[in-house]
C-alpha cells in the first residue's frame, strides 16, 4: 500500500487495519470469504476508470476495445460455469440482480410467492422495508415447525391460491437442500415463471456440491462473493426467451454504466471456479460446516433442523438462555465474526434474536479441514457458555490468535 499510505494515511490505516482483523479472526459468516490475489489486482485495476453503458460490441462510448474483451470473457466462463443459455455480468449486487430479474417480467402490483425473510428468505423476496415488497403483491411461504425445513406443500397451497406471476426459490438463512424440481413442478401448475436466487449457494452449485437448478430455472440470480469467492457483485442467468428482456431490465432499467474493474474481476473468479480444485473446494465447504454443525451439536448447542447440507449451519440460543446478539457481541469480543440471524418462529425482533448463523466457505478458503472445525466449535461453545467471564474470554481470544496464524490468506500467497 504504498502511494495509499503517503497520500491518505486515514484510509490507509483503516484498509490495514481490517487486513489484520481478516488474518486475525475466524471468519464465520456464511456470505462471506477471501479472494485470491488475482481477483484483488482486476477489482483494482484502471478498468474502474472506463465508462461502458451498453453490452459488449454494441456501447454508448468510444474507447471499449479492452473492457469489451473482459465481459465478453466473463460472460463466455459464467455460461460455461454453470451451462447457461444467457447470463448479464454487469448487476452491482444481488439485490439489484433480484430488481432487475422482476422488472423484466413483472408489472407493479403484480403477484410473487417467495420465501418469508424470518425464515430464511432475503429482503428482496417481499420484504415490506424493501422495494420488492412495496412495488409487488408478494405472498410467502416458509419452514414447517416441527422439521423447520421448506414447507413444500404450504408453497403449493399459496401458489394455487394466489396464481403467482413468480415464483421465488432460493434463501439467505436455510441450511438444506432446495429441491428445485419441485418448485418448477409447482409453477409449472400455476403457470407462474420459476425464479431462483443462488446468492449463497452458487459456489456450491458450481463445484457440484449441491444440485443445480439450471434445467428448472428459467430465471436465476446471484451474487459473486459469497461460496463463488469472487469479487462482490451479482449477475443473472436465463433462458433465451428471457435475454432480451433481462438485458434491458439491467441496462438502461435499473443501471447504467457497468463497473467494468468489477466485470474483470469476476471474470477472473469464474475461471478459478472452473478448475477442478474448485469442486474440491465446494466439498470441503459442506464437509466443514457439517463437521462443524455436529460438534456445535455435541457440544449442546441445538442446531436448526437437525444439521447442514451446505455452507451455513444456523443455531438455536434458546436453551443457552442467551440472545443472538449477545452470542454475536461474545464471539467478537473473542475474535470470532459471525451475525446473529432470526430462527424459524423466532419470538424476539430483527435487531435481537435467538439465533446465530455460521458459515464455512471463508474458513475453508484459509485451509480449514474438519479437525480445526472441531476445535472451531469448542472455542465457540466455550465463549457461548462463559459470557463475560473474563479470564475466559482472554484464553479464547489467544486460542484463536493461535489457530489462525497457522493458516494463511490469500495475501500470504504473493511473495
Ligand atoms: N447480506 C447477505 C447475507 O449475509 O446473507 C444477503 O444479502
Amino acid at each position: 500500500m504504498g502511494v495509499l499510505a503517503q497520500v491518505d494515511q486515514e484510509i490507509a490505516h483503516s484498509i490495514q487495519n481490517e487486513e489484520m482483523r481478516q488474518r486475525r479472526n475466524l471468519v464465520l459468516i456464511a456470505s462471506e470469504n477471501y479472494t485470491s490475489m488475482a481477483v484483488q489486482e482486476a477489482q483494482g485495476s484502471v478498468m474502474s476508470n472506463k465508462y461502458a453503458e451498453g453490452y459488449p460490441g454494441r456501447r454508448y462510448y468510444g474507447g471499449c476495445e479492452y473492457v469489451d474483451v473482459a465481459e465478453s470473457i466473463a460472460i463466455d466462463r459464467l455460461k460455461r460455469l454453470f451451462g447457461a443459455q444467457h447470463v448479464n455480468v454487469q448487476p452491482h449486487s444481488g439485490a439489484q440482480a433480484n430488481m432487475a430479474a422482476y422488472a423484466a417480467i413483472l408489472e407493479p402490483g403484480d403477484t410473487v410467492l417467495g420465501m418469508r425473510l424470518d425464515q430464511g428468505g432475503h429482503l428482496t423476496h417481499g420484504s415490506r422495508v424493501n422495494f420488492s415488497g412495496k412495488l409487488y403483491n408478494f405472498v410467502s411461504y416458509g419452514v414447517t415447525r416441527e422439521a423447520e425445513l421448506i414447507d413444500y406443500e404450504e408453497m403449493e397451497k399459496v401458489a394455487k391460491k394466489h396464481a403467482p406471476k413468480v415464483i421465488v426459490a432460493g434463501a439467505t438463512a436455510y441450511p438444506r437442500t432446495i429441491d428445485f424440481e419441485r418448485f418448477r413442478a409447482v409453477a409449472d401448475d400455476v403457470g407462474a415463471v420459476l425464479m431462483v436466487d443462488i446468492a449463497h449457494i452458487s459456489g456450491l452449485i458450481a463445484a457440484g456440491a449441491h444440485p443445480s437448478c439450471v434445467s428448472h430455472a428459467q430465471i436465476i440470480t446471484s451474487t459473486t462473493h459469497k461460496t463463488l469467492r469472487g469479487p462482490r457483485g451479482a449477475f443473472i442467468m436465463c433462458n433465451e426467451e428471457f435475454a432480451p428482456s433481462i438485458d434491458k431490465a439491467v441496462f438502461p432499467f435499473t443501471q447504467g454504466g457497468p463497473m467494468m474493474h468489477t466485470i474483470a474481476a469476476k471474470a477472473v473468479a469464474f475461471g478459478e471456479a472452473l478448475k477442478p480444485e474448485f469442486s474440491d473446494y465446494g466439498h470441503n465447504v459442506v464437509e466443514n460446516a457439517r463437521t462443524l454443525a455436529k460438534s456445535l451439536e455435541n457440544g449442546g448447542l441445538r442446531i436448526v433442523s437437525g444439521g447442514t447440507d451446505n455452507h451455513l449451519i444456523l443455531v438455536d440460543l434458546t436453551n443457552l438462555g442467551i440472545t443472538g446478539q449477545q452470542a454475536e457481541d461474545a464471539l467478537g469480543s473473542v475474535y470470532i465474526t459471525a451475525n446473529k440471524n432470526a430462527i424459524p418462529f423466532d419470538t424476539k425482533p430483527p435487531r435481537v434474536t435467538s439465533g446465530l448463523r455460521l458459515g464455512t466457505p471463508a474458513l475453508t478458503t484459509r485451509g480449514f479441514r474438519p479437525q480445526e472445525m472441531v476445535e472451531v466449535a469448542r472455542l465457540i461453545v466455550k465463549t457461548l457458555t462463559n459470557i463475560n467471564h473474563d479470564p475466559v474470554v482472554e484464553e479464547v481470544r489467544t486460542e484463536v490468535t493461535d489457530l489462525t496464524s497457522g493458516f494463511p490468506v490469500p495475501l500470504d500467497d504473493v511473495a
